[in-house]
Order: structure tokens, then sequence, then C-alpha cells
């Protein structure tokens, strides 16, 4: 029997009560049909990247078992999101109650007008890259980079919670 898929799931907010946000998304994502929360990272805080006139944020990486489609998990992650009330600004990268990035979706590439795997910024951000890889320590990439390098090439400016 084909196994489910292992999903990396990024939570990161700013805006009332970051933590209690992060906390209560993790319980709304293994909350999810056909879907189990089986690790969590630890919470980290970090100066944003983008705009600097918004609260540190903080953020933590999920993995998920799910029986879920891509898109599917996507709109339900927005959903969750919503509830938790995001709004959406014009601001790019401006502050949010909660936001979840779609990071990695078992091995899968996907260029789609509204799902891009693996998440763009997974590369170059230590608040994706060190929580990721306290779960996930030997993962290795779709293209084939091991996670653990990747975090050796990016600074670590994250105090753990
Ligand atoms: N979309 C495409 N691919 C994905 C994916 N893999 N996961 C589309 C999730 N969504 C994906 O996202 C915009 C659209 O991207 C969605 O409608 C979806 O169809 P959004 O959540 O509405 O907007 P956004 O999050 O403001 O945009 P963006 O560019 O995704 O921002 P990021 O990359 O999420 O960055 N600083 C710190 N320290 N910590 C943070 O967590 N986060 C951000 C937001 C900025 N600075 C931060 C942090
Ligand atoms: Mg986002």
């Amino acid at each position: 029997m084909k196994s489910e898929p292992i999903v990396y799931v990024g939570l990161g907010s700013n805006l009332d009560n970051p933590i209690h946000q992060v906390k209560q998304a993790l319980l709304a994502l293994d909350a999810l049909p056909q879907t189990y929360l089986k690790r969590q990272s630890a919470l980290y805080r970090s100066k944003p990247l983008g705009p600097q006139n918004q609260p540190d944020y903080i953020n933590a990486v999920a993995m998920l078992i799910t029986g879920l489609l891509p898109l599917d998990l996507l709109d339900m992650m927005q959903t969750i999101e919503n509830k938790q009330g995001r709004i959406r600004t014009a601001q790019r990268w401006g502050a949010r109650t909660l936001d979840l990035d779609l990071l990695l979706y078992d091995n899968q590439k996907l260029q789609h007008p509204r799902l891009t795997l693996p998440h763009p910024g997974l590369s170059n951000r230590a608040f994706v890259l060190y929580p990721l890889y306290d779960i996930a320590p030997d993962l290795i990439l779709p293209d084939g980079k091991k996670l653990s390098v990747m975090c050796q090439s990016v600074e670590n400016d994250l105090s753990i919670l």
C-alpha cells in the first residue's frame, strides 16, 4: 500500500498574541480531514523579513501526514488563516495574525498560479530552515539538496522560546 504524503507547513504570526495564534493553528491543522499532525518544531522569535515597522514574528514548522491533494490542502490552510483573523492588505510582507505556507508536499515540484512547490522562500529563510531541521534533520529537498547543508548557508538570527 502506498503511504500517505508527508507535508511540511510553515507557520508565522506577528499580531494579536502570536504565540497563541501559532498554537491555535497547529491544533487546526491537526483537525483537518484526512490529516494529522505528526511533529511540530519549537517556536522561534525573529525580526521581520521585509518592512521593519512591524512586530517580531513567531514561527514554527509542522509535519503533517495527509490524504488531501495539494490545492485542497492550500484551500483549507487559507480557511484557517481567515478564521484566525487574517486580513490581506496590499503591502507585501506586512504584519499578519497568521500565515500558513505549504513548504513541501512530498517530493513534488509544482508551478501553479496558486501554488509553488517547494515554497520559493524556503531556501533562504532561517525562520523556515531551522524549525524544519528540528523535526526533519535528514531531509533532502526535491532538488537533491540536503537541509543540513542549506542551514549552514543561512545565518541563524532566531531565538527559541
Ligand atoms: N502561494 C503560492 N505558493 C504557495 C505555497 N507554497 N504556500 C500563493 C502558500 N501559498 C502559496 O500568499 C499569497 C499567495 O501565494 C496565496 O494566495 C497562494 O495562492 P499569502 O499568504 O496570501 O500572502 P503573503 O504570505 O503575504 O505573501 P508571500 O509572498 O507568500 O509572503 P511570505 O513568503 O509568506 O512571507 N518575517 C519573519 N521573521 N517571519 C515570517 O514568517 N513572513 C512573511 C511573509 C514576511 N516576513 C516574515 C515572515
Ligand atoms: Mg504566505
